[in-house]
C-alpha cells in the first residue's frame, strides 16, 4: 500500500497600503481557512524577529539611516532567509499567508526613485504566491482612519506613490493573473468576503498546478 501525500499548501499574499486593513484581514483569513480545513501559518513581512529583521526595524523607526540600495537589499535578503521555510511548508500541505511580500519590497523602494527593474531583481527566484489580494483604500478614505504612525514612508506624499506603483505593478505581465483587487473601504465583514473571493480562486489554481517561482 502506498500513502497518498497530502495536497500542497497554498500560497497567499496580501499586500496594499499601509493603514489599509492588511493585519485584521490577515487574522480574518487563517481563522476562516482553519475552519474549512486547512493548516495555516502566518508569514509577515519584514519579519523584524531576525537578525537582518533588526536592522529594517532600526531603519523603519529611524533609529539608523541606511542607503536606499542597500535597505532595499536587506528587505530583500529577509525574505530569502524565509524562502525556504515557506517551501517546506507548503511542500508539507501548509497554507502559508503572507502579509506583505516582494510586490512592497519593488513599490516603496521604486516610489523613492529606485529603477523598478533593478528593484525587481533581487525578488526574482522566491516562491510565488498562487494569489495575491491587494487591499485598495483611496487617500480620503486612508485618511478618514486616522493619523499616520512614527515610522518611514508613513507620510500621505509617499503613500499616492506607492499606491501609483502599486498599480503599474499590477499590470506587470510577469505576474499576470495573480492579483484580484479588493475595496477595502468597506466595514470589516464585507471585506473579509471579497478577500475570501479571491483567496477562493487560489485555493482552485493550487490544486491543480506546482507551486512556481517568481519569473
Ligand atoms: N516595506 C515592506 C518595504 O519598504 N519593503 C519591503 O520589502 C516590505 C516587506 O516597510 N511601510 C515597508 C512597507 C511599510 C514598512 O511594514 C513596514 P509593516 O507592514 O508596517 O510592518
Ligand atoms: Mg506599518
Amino acid at each position: 500500500e502506498t500513502a497518498t501525500a497530502p495536497p500542497r499548501g497554498i500560497l497567499i499574499a496580501i499586500e496594499g497600503l499601509d493603514r489599509a486593513g492588511k493585519s485584521t484581514q490577515c487574522a480574518l483569513l487563517v481563522e476562516r481557512l482553519q475552519q474549512s480545513g486547512h493548516k495555516v501559518r502566518l508569514q509577515k513581512f519584514p519579519d523584524r524577529t531576525t537578525t537582518i529583521g533588526t536592522l529594517i526595524n532600526s531603519y523603519l523607526t529611524s533609529a539608523t539611516d541606511i542607503d536606499d540600495h542597500t535597505i532595499h537589499l536587506l528587505f530583500s535578503a529577509n525574505r530569502w532567509e524565509l524562502a525556504h521555510s515557506i517551501r517546506t511548508d507548503i511542500a508539507a500541505g501548509v497554507t502559508v499567508v503572507l502579509d506583505r511580500y516582494m510586490y512592497s519590497g519593488v513599490v516603496f523602494s521604486a516610489a523613492k526613485g529606485l529603477d523598478y527593474e533593478y528593484c525587481r531583481g533581487p525578488e526574482v527566484g522566491l516562491p510565488r504566491p498562487d494569489v495575491i489580494v491587494f487591499m485598495d483604500l483611496d487617500e480620503g478614505e486612508a485618511a478618514k482612519r486616522g493619523g499616520f504612525g512614527e515610522e518611514r514612508y508613513e507620510v500621505p506624499e509617499v503613500q499616492r506613490r506607492v499606491r501609483e506603483m502599486f498599480r503599474m505593478m499590477r499590470g506587470d505581465e510577469r505576474d499576470a493573473g495573480d492579483w484580484g483587487v479588493v475595496d477595502a473601504g468597506a466595514e470589516v465583514g464585507v471585506v473579509a468576503e471579497r478577500v475570501w473571493g479571491v483567496v477562493e480562486r487560489g485555493v482552485e489554481f493550487a490544486r491543480g498546478n506546482e507551486l512556481r517561482s517568481i519569473q
